[in-house]
């Protein structure tokens, strides 16, 4: 199963009367949302993430501007370019992911599995990387 990809919302309106999106528990989002946190006025040359969670998804929304966002779950490595709040980048449980090139006035949102817990960040590569080969192993013996 893939652990990260994009998800394309449903925006509700038109050009004359402007949009709406909802998000709603399995329309879209497969989890029940715990937290929601936004990370906006980033300086251009700042690179932000670099970590795993071992068990929080999340689905990342660039409501204006443009962000990219690296996604690596020890087997498929993907650069993802965020510039659509119609869009989402669905990040699961185990997956190194690193946000940069952040455009002047970009806003993030997060919406969160779980609310904030830092035993849950692995914030270190080679750590997250000796994890997700125990668990590749694992799948492959089961
Ligand atoms: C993630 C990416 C997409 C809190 O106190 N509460 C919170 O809910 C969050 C998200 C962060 N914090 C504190 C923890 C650190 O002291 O805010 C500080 C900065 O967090 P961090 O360096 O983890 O920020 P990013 O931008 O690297 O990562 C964030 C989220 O933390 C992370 O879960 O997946 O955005």
């Amino acid at each position: 199963m893939n652990k990260h990809y994009l998800i394309n919302f449903l925006p509700i309106g038109n050009e004359n009367t402007g949009y709406i999106i909802a998000l709603e528990k399995n329309k879209p989002v497969k989890f029940d949302i715990k937290r929601v946190y936004y990370i906006h006025s980033v300086p251009e040359s700042m690179q932000r993430g670099f970590h795993a969670h071992k068990s929080i998804e999340q689905i990342l929304i660039c409501l204006n501007g443009n962000i990219k966002v690296r996604c690596f779950d020890g087997k498929i490595e993907k650069v993802y370019e965020l510039n659509s709040s119609n869009q989402g980048l669905y990040i699961g449980d185990m997956v190194w992911h690193e946000m940069f090139n952040y455009t002047k006035g970009a806003i993030l949102l997060v919406l969160a599995s779980e609310i904030y817990n830092e035993d849950d960040y692995i914030r270190n590569f080679d750590e997250f990387m000796k994890k997700v080969d125990k668990l590749n192993l694992n799948k492959k013996e089961a």
